[in-house]
């Protein structure tokens, strides 16, 4: 069968339990929001097509349970992934602490190497925010997080935004591999290395 899509990426959602993940997966992908969401069970995942700069960009959403009980399993799902949304709420300052202290820690224990992060601080509907920037600025700079995006699942803003800047993020990443690609065909052969100068024997062997 034809592939549907021209780059596909897998994505993980993480963050402690009523921070608003599930919702924001509905939101992002069916644009539908409800205050009485079933909380999620283990692991769940959907499927999302994006238009990015004229390539079709699948990406698989996985939303984990956040709660205590879950967080063993949700380990093995971090292995492939491109990308790990972490998430907190805005009023919910204990979720803040939890993400900077355990899921950070979790994400950076299990991810790949080169797997992107992205820091949504959700609900920011909500005229409560007990999280100061300072505090997001300091957490981003010390674990190096380039993405961050303030949202509301339950009125959309910044929603769709945030995952096209995340897939924008990716296929920006995946070009210079492509190049490394190129640059590896068009690297010397062992022979002509060796007839090169070399700092213990500048003339190149002549
Ligand atoms: N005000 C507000 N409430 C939200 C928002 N997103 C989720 N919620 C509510 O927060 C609770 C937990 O949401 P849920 O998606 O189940 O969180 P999860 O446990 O992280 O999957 C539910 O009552 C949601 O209706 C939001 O953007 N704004
Ligand atoms: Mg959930």
């Amino acid at each position: 069968m034809l592939k549907d899509y021209d780059e596909g990426y897998k994505i993980i959602i993480a963050g402690s339990s009523g921070v608003g993940k599930s919702s924001l997966l509905h939101r992002f992908v069916d644009n539908i929001y409800s205050d009485n969401l079933l909380s999620t069970i283990g692991v769940d995942f959907k499927f999302k097509t994006l238009e990015i700069r004229g390539k079709k960009v699948k990406m698989q959403i996985w939303d984990t349970a956040g709660s205590e009980a879950f967080r063993s399993i949700v380990s093995a799902y971090y292995r492939g992934a491109n990308a790990v949304v972490l998430v907190y709420a805005i009023d919910d300052k204990v979720s803040f602490q939890e993400m900077s202290e355990f899921w950070i820690e979790e994400v950076n224990k299990y991810r790949e190497p080169d797997c992107e992060i992205m820091l949504l601080a959700n609900k920011c509907d909500v005229p409560n925010d007990a999280v100061s920037d300072g505090q997001v600025r300091k957490f981003m700079e010390k674990h190096n997080i380039k993405l961050f995006r303030e949202v509301s699942a339950k009125t959309g803003n910044q929603v769709q935004d945030a995952f096209k800047a995340l897939g924008e993020t990716l296929m920006a990443k995946a070009k210079p591999k492509q190049d490394q690609g190129a640059k590896v065909t068009l690297s010397p052969s062992k022979s002509q290395l060796s007839q090169m100068s070399h700092p213990d024997n500048p003339s190149g062997g002549r």
